[in-house]
């Protein structure tokens, strides 16, 4: 299925009154206060993130998967549905691909689709928290951090394999998370893990080609229970330094033990230059992958003060990558993914509208109750309609979840690829 440019644009006429009634109300206001919203829709319309390629079919959990009616079973096909969720809200051109899931079949044609759909090939993420069919590799007891030295070997070896497919893709950039850990104290050297770990991923830095990053993630538990090789920001931060200057931390949202201050983090690493990217989810209690802003919308709007601000003053830290990465067990994941998309952009704006020098006066006068406001005025200004308006400039659907719902994308989909097809993946 492929949505056409003039069914959107006529969708959108139906909804053009109203949403001009709601855009010239706020942008009253912002007028008002100074505050230029031009320049925050022409950033809006060119925010894009990326599509991971196993968020496209339904999630599994450890006890089961309940599949989803016209589910994407090819690469081919789940470039269509990224293809879908741009056409109609401008914020998704770019795909993560995950090796082995995804390993292309005929390169020139996977290039040639996602050129159709507008689609660039962000990071590419490699596996080594799970057995292939068929493999030699036994990664039960770790990967690039295990005793076993052949293990090691392959998960490296692995690893480079996944930046060469990125290599015919264009890909820039290869995402490493580490599954590796123990369920119980004294299972691994702490030491001797980690200095496998760092030995391992120096290896393959060293197949990095110039102009790519290596993003190492990290998380405190899960599968491991007891310990994690890369268990936070810091001893991830640790490896891509020893690694070199191409390496960086990437931040998952939903790694992290509840409660932790993640804009300080982020922060911290724009500081240094060493934040590389973001896995956009969010999670009530551990890593639930739910969708982005249904849990902590304050957190993530905090989160994006600090990005806006490092993007502003932190020359010394690169381009970020946005990439979500979540997971749909009850939801069709294609409107979860519409929603993660619009939470992100309402973030977004709501942190462009922050005065960085006004905030900066009241730190600098150590008005801590000003600071609170100007913060707290940004977050609960509804900037829904300058999204809106990003998007009807561009062409996208006004309100993306109503026109995929009024195109019966779905029901497309069921019909054209049946109602039993299933998505590689978990
Ligand atoms: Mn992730």
């Amino acid at each position: 299925m492929k949505i056409d440019r003039q069914q959107i644009i006529d969708l959108n006429k139906g909804l053009a009154f109203n949403h001009t009634v709601q855009f010239d109300f706020l942008a009253n206001q912002l007028h008002h206060k100074s505050i230029d919203y031009q320049n925050i829709i022409k950033k809006l319309k060119a925010f894009q993130v990326a599509i991971p390629s196993w968020a496209l079919g339904a999630g599994g959990t450890r006890f089961g998967r309940f599949s989803f009616g016209g589910e994407p079973t090819t690469l081919e096909q789940k470039l269509d549905d990224i293809g879908i969720l741009h056409m109609l809200t401008n914020t998704a051109g770019a795909v993560s691909l995950h090796i082995p899931w995804d390993i292309p079949r005929d390169y020139a044609a996977i290039q040639e689709k996602a050129a159709s759909h507008n689609i660039v090939f962000d990071a590419v993420n490699s596996n080594t928290f799970q057995d292939q069919p068929n493999a030699n590799e036994n990664y039960k007891f770790g990967s690039l951090s295990t005793v076993n030295k052949d293990i090691r070997e392959r998960a490296i070896q692995h690893n480079i394999e996944v930046i060469d497919i990125g290599k015919k893709l264009g890909s820039k950039s290869i995402t490493i998370w580490l599954a590796d850990g123990a369920n119980f104290p004294g299972q691994n050297n702490f030491q001797r893990v980690l200095k496998h770990t760092q030995d391992s991923l120096q290896k393959i830095y060293q197949a990095l080609p110039n102009d790519w990053k290596l993003f190492i993630e990290y998380k405190p538990y899960e599968p491991n229970f007891y310990s994690t090789v890369i268990q936070d920001w810091g001893t991830s931060l640790m490896l891509a330094e020893s690694c070199g200057n191409r390496a960086f931390t990437l931040v998952d949202l939903g790694h992290h033990l509840p409660n932790t201050n993640i804009e300080q983090i982020v922060a911290t690493l724009l500081y240094k230059g060493k934040l590389g990217g973001f896995h956009f989810n969010d999670s009530k209690y551990g890593d639930d992958d739910l969708t982005v802003g249904s849990i902590k919308p304050y957190a993530l709007f905090l989160i994006f003060n600090e990005l806006v601000y490092g993007m502003k003053n932190n020359p010394q830290n690169p381009d970020l990558a946005w990439m979500i990465d979540a997971s749909h067990n009850t939801k069709d994941p294609l409107e979860d993914l519409i929603q993660s998309l619009e939470a992100i952009l309402i973030a977004y704006a709501q942190a462009l509208l922050v005065d960085q020098d006004r905030l900066k006066e009241a730190q600098e006068a150590q008005d801590v109750v000003a600071c609170q406001e100007m913060l707290q005025d940004a977050y609960r200004t509804d900037v829904r309609s300058l999204i809106r308006e990003s998007r009807s400039q561009a062409n996208a659907a006004i309100d993306p979840l109503a026109a995929y719902r009024a195109l019966n994308v779905r029901k497309t989909l069921v019909k054209e690829r049946g109602e039993k097809s299933t998505a590689t993946g978990l």
